[in-house]
């Protein structure tokens, strides 16, 4: 291997934004390259051409020319709007991802990237081993993207910013603590490529670096199910992790939000079953679809936006109370709320091991931690 391979000029290109980001690039450099040498022979001849002494005689005194002036405003204007049009349409392309993205979750933390995804399969990449929990260091791996599939990602941060960057893909986008950004990428090419904190956050920044793999299709689906470990990543935590499914119901509970947010009839809430994607009549006039944002607004304050018909007493959760890790769980929990499916405050008690009762026990609690 050489050094350049290590460090290469340009790195490779691995994604649509890539191919479109790179053909930009060269043309703004080559078009100023261009010119930039050009004015640069044109001061060097004519330092030396007119230089003193030489027989050229006085300066006669020349006025200006309209027609020079107006064709050398009104050219590179037009040249250097192309490099506009030309950005507009990369950053276009850049900002808005299709709908059909796949999609993960990424927290920025000192110094390590968690990623989640919506079924529960984690990984942390980068960060100091020693500095980790046990859960953590298991989960240590690469952030897996499927080939030739758009992939959105929605980053925010734990304490202070950073920035998410990818050089095969052109991609950087910055992580800030208390507010969502996101990106997509849609990878090209199998491989692996590196991530890296793109933006100075502390002591260790140098560790919250990491690697990409991208994968075949079937590979992805079979990493977040959890079946084949895939080399170099520890999935095996897959699955009995699902925010959805356990961590953020459980969240709901520890959190006291079943004690409003219950099905039965003395509840001081709305159920929120089925709201994901809603209408939600707002007091004072107006409504809102329920997205997630929405959704973590309410969450995390409660009286900007009150649902119509209720007492303002929800308490606003920040993020001391309800991590970001956890707000991401407690999401995905309630998007996953359909009829029926709001737990009773029997839940919240339940009866020990062993005694019988009547409920389903494919609805009882989770059993301990
Ligand atoms: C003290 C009772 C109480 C607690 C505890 C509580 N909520 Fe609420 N919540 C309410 C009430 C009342 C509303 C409706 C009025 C409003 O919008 O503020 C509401 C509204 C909401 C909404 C918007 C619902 C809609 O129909 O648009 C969401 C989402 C929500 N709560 C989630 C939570 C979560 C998650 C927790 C726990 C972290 C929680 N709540 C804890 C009382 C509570
Ligand atoms: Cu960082």
């Amino acid at each position: 291997m050489n050094s350049m391979s290590l460090l290469p000029f340009i790195p490779e290109r691995a994604s649509t934004l890539a191919d479109q980001f790179e053909f930009l690039f060269w043309y703004i450099t080559i078009t100023s390259g261009v010119v930039g040498l050009g004015v640069y022979a044109a001061m060097a001849y004519f330092c030396v051409v007119y230089r003193r002494g030489v027989s050229t005689g006085p300066t006669p005194r020349i006025l200006g020319s309209t027609r020079l002036e107006l064709g050398w405003t009104i050219i590179p204007l037009f040249v250097f709007l192309t490099y506009f049009a030309g950005g507009l349409m990369v950053y276009n392309h850049a900002v808005h991802a299709p709908a059909d993205s796949e999609e993960v979750f990424i927290i920025g933390k000192q110094w390590m990237w968690k990623a989640q995804y919506p079924n529960g399969q984690r990984v942390i990449i980068g960060g100091n081993p020693r500095n980790m929990t046990e859960a953590e260091r298991k989960s240590i791996g690469k952030l897996v993207l499927p080939v030739n599939k758009p992939v959105k990602l929605t980053l925010i941060s734990e304490d202070v910013i950073h920035d998410f960057g990818v050089p095969a893909f052109r991609s950087k986008i910055d992580v800030l603590p208390g507010r969502y950004t996101s990106v997509w990428y849609q990878p090209t090419k199998l491989g692996e490529y590196h991530i890296y904190c793109d933006q100075y956050c502390g002591t260790w920044h140098s560790l919250m670096v990491g690697k990409i793999a991208v994968v075949k299709e079937e590979e992805y689906r079979d990493f977040l199910q959890g079946f084949r470990p895939l080399q170099g990543t520890d999935n095996s935590n897959a699955v009995d992790g699902s925010p959805a499914g356990s961590e953020g119901r459980q969240l709901f509970m520890s959190l006291q939000c079943a004690s409003c947010h219950s099905a039965n009839a003395t509840a001081k809430a709305p159920v929120l079953e089925g709201l994901y994607g809603s209408r939600v009549p707002l007091a004072g006039g107006g409504a809102e679809i329920a997205d997630d944002h929405y959704i973590i607004e309410s969450i995390r304050r409660p009286r900007l936006k009150k649902v119509e018909g209720w007492e303002a007493i929800m308490p606003s959760y920040d993020e001391t109370q309800v991590s970001a890790e956890q707000m991401n769980s407690l999401v995905a929990y309630i998007r996953s709320l359909k009829k029926g499916m709001t737990m009773d405050n029997t839940q919240r008690f339940p009866a020990p091991v062993g005694a019988p009762t009547e409920r389903n026990p494919s609805t009882a609690p989770p059993g301990g931690k």
